[in-house]
């Protein structure tokens, strides 16, 4: 399959297809199955064995290893579950905050906040444009499923506030990406985006990992559960 690089660094997102086997998706599913849900699904997952061989296993598809730099290591790993049960809706944004061990005072790091017990934080956009998201879908994802809406090329101006987001999108457009059930949606973190309730019944399941550096700058660590 022909990936073209240079729509993921022009555009900051790529759909990738048949990252995974449907009969491996099949086998996630019924992991997932066990685990307790929030609003929108469950943050904690990567302490789980099989989704740490399920990142190792999705960092080996060919296209993605020209995206995910070498060395790269899985930091996060959220289910994003939106069912006939669950249905949400996200409005315009960037991906600002990452998970942390432990607090480190830096006029630069802002933001902290706690969700599910881990201890998250917004480091500077430096930070966030050495991560890229992963978005391992679980289901189809087609017109009115609720998916991803994405701003190409937002990615290249650091930290938006909300009115510059309003123009970049008027200027620029958004599209939603139709993503198969095995296929990879894969983005830089500060790349607009935003998704709707869905409008048919189905479900529409994300593994939303991210993919960073071992190490992190200003005296900060990814948490221990990796
Ligand atoms: O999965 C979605 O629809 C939204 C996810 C999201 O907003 C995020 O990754 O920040």
């Amino acid at each position: 399959v022909k990936i073209s690089c240079g729509g993921f660094r022009d555009d900051g997102f790529a759909v990738i297809p048949e990252v995974i086997p449907l009969a491996y998706c099949e086998e996630i599913v019924g992991y997932i199955q066990n685990f307790e849900r929030s609003a929108t699904g469950a943050r904690t997952l990567l302490s789980e064995r099989w989704c740490r061989e399920l990142a190792a296993s999705v960092r080996r598809n060919p296209a993605l290893a020209r995206i995910v730099p070498a060395g790269s290591v899985a930091v996060q790993c959220t289910l994003f579950e939106k069912s006939p049960g669950r249905n949400w809706l996200v409005s315009i944004h960037q991906d600002l905050s990452i998970p942390v061990k432990e607090r480190v005072p830096h006029d630069e790091l802002i933001g902290w906040s706690m969700k599910e017990g881990v201890l998250f934080v917004q480091p500077p956009a430096g930070v966030l444009e050495s991560l890229t998201a992963v978005r391992l879908h679980l289901d189809d994802c087609g017109s009115g499923t609720g998916g991803l809406r994405v701003v190409p090329g937002s990615h290249v101006f650091g930290r938006i506030g909300p009115e510059r987001a309003a123009e970049i999108r008027a200027e620029r457009g958004e599209v939603e990406p139709t993503v198969n059930r095995g296929d990879v949606l894969a983005m830089r973190p500060l790349v607009l985006h935003a998704s709707s309730k869905a409008r048919i019944s189905a479900l529409r399941r994300v593994l939303h990992f991210v993919f960073g550096p071992p190490t992190l700058p200003f005296g900060l660590s990814w948490p221990d559960t990796l």
